[in-house]
């Protein structure tokens, strides 16, 4: 008796959760209401189904229960019982397949008009492309991935020329226009997908997959990567934003050409090195840094990364509210005002004589290293020579009492929580690899063995 009654209480809480729930769909915010319906129809069925089990289970625990003088009779075959559950089963089976063949023939099947963009996938960044004037997206192969070539488009195909790239995870598209999305991934699985938009699909290294939409509401969307795709995973995030036409092509024309990646005039270090009079001051004469005014070694890093923290200071990305150390870089960043003369400045620096910083910090070596090498070293490098291609910066040689402030800034949320600041947010999930102040110290001693 009692277990029939926790059976039909069960059932009863099912259904209270399933409406009451607070994990529920997303708003739509794509022409993809058919994909809702057929999940919708999937949950009518199973719960349906779900439901009459557990009920039908109960009554006949309560009504076939233990009884003096009852005897259990066997019943082998019944094939009135059978042919019903049959039939029965069936029509479920094909409601609930059905309406899913019928989408996903609309979802293999873009329409005509629908213009086209490429999705790029690596660990663990998502990049976008889109064809220029043309219309034509050029040829791309991994074979042409390089630096200052991402996406590997031919350099060789004219098409390609005029393709915008866009090398950040923050893409746009207009609103009530079908778009396919091309997808294309540079090492290994990865999935693309807008819970806003229903639709997702995998990137699958070699080939080209798609998919299909048609945006239907303005705003702003998390991309995810729905696939495991190495430690960095959780931290492959992106945002689409769906714009009016005219706010779209105006973002789209800020965004450079292939062309005019490709054809950056080289960097001068001259022109770099006037700039840098006024860092020295607290930097060093030779980029080596000055603890006691909070100031970090500089030489030895890549240019990418400097260039990118300069324009960080530059909108307030990095130097906001309790970030006292960075602020004072604001007012010096501010004085770069031209892209130029932050690639300038950014060329000198690295190309300085790269002088291990003195070791304060000391810790547990082999702990250090334990944390390093799971953690770390997928983006930073076994040897902490950072790398483009992760984003991660160099760490070997650096300030170790830099190192210290930093990760404390990404646990205490004072660094990387700017919503422009894309690739410090990875740093604040992984700095809590280390658990307290000693272990951060523990890894900052291991790195002083990396030199
Ligand atoms: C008043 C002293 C001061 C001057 C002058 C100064 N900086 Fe800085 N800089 C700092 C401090 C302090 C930090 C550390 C900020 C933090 O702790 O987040 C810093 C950080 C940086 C970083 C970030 C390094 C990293 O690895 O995160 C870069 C790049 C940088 N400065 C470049 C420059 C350049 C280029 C100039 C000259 C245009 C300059 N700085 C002038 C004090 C200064
Ligand atoms: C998923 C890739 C990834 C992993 C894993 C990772 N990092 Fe990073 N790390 C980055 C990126 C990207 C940046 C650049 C952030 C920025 O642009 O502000 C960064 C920046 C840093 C910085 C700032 C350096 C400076 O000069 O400003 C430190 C320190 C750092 N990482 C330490 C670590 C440590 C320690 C671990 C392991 C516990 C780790 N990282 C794991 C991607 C990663
Ligand atoms: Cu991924």
């Amino acid at each position: 008796m009692t277990l029939a009654v926790v059976i039909f209480l069960l059932v009863v809480a099912t259904i209270i959760f399933h409406f009451a729930s607070p994990w529920w769909f997303t708003d739509i915010a794509a022409d993809w209401s058919t994909i809702d319906l057929t999940i919708s129809i999937t949950f009518w069925v199973t719960g349906f189904v779900f439901i009459a089990c557990n009920l039908f289970m109960a009554y006949c625990v309560w009504k076939f229960r233990q009884k003096e003088g009852h005897k259990a009779v066997y019943e082998p075959e019944n094939h009135k019982l059978e042919a019903g559950l049959s039939i029965f089963t069936t029509i479920g089976v094909i409601a609930m397949l059905a309406p899913g063949l019928f989408v996903w023939a609309t979802f293999v099947t873009p329409p005509e008009n629908a213009a086209e963009y490429e999705v790029l996938g690596q660990q663990w960044q998502w990049q976008f492309r889109y064809p220029g004037a043309d219309g034509i997206l050029g040829t791309a192969d991994t074979e042409f991935v390089s630096e200052s070539n991402p996406f590997g488009v031919n350099p060789a195909d004219p098409n390609g020329r005029d393709d915008v790239i866009v090398n950040d995870p923050d893409m746009h598209l207009p609103v009530n226009q079908p778009v396919k999305a091309l997808l294309r991934s540079n090492d290994v699985l990865h999935n693309y997908t807008v819970a806003q938009f229903r639709v997702k699909m995998d990137l699958v290294p070699g080939l080209t997959s798609y998919l299909w939409f048609d945006p239907t509401e303005v705003g702003t969307y998390d991309i995810l990567c729905e696939e495991l795709c190495g430690i960095g995973h959780f931290i492959m995030r992106g945002s689409v934003t769906i714009d009016t036409q005219e706010d779209f092509d105006a973002w789209l024309a800020n965004q450079p050409t292939f062309a005019e990646t490709q054809s950056m005039a080289a960097p001068n270090l001259a022109a770099g090195q006037a700039q840098y009079a006024a860092c020295a001051a607290c930097h060093g004469q030779n980029g080596e840094g000055n603890q006691a005014l909070n100031a970090p070694k500089l030489a030895g890093q890549q240019a990418w990364y400097i260039e990118r923290q300069l324009n960080h200071f530059k909108v307030g990305a990095r130097g906001g509210e309790g970030d006292t150390n960075g602020a004072q870089m604001v007012a010096f960043a501010g004085m770069l005002t031209t892209d130029e003369a932050v690639r300038n400045v950014a060329a000198y620096i690295s190309s300085l004589p790269d002088t291990p910083a003195p070791t304060t910090v000391t810790g547990d070596i082999d702990n250090g290293y334990d944390i390093y090498d799971r953690n770390c070293a997928a983006c930073h490098l076994d040897d902490g020579a950072g790398t483009w291609y992760t984003d991660a910066p160099k760490l070997s040689g650096m300030s170790d009492w830099y190192f210290v402030t930093q990760i404390s800034n990404f646990r205490a949320g004072i660094r990387g929580l700017h919503s422009e600041d894309d690739y410090g947010e990875q740093m604040v999930a992984m700095a809590t690899a280390m658990a307290d102040a000693q272990e951060i110290a523990d890894v900052a001693a291991y790195i002083n063995t990396l030199r």
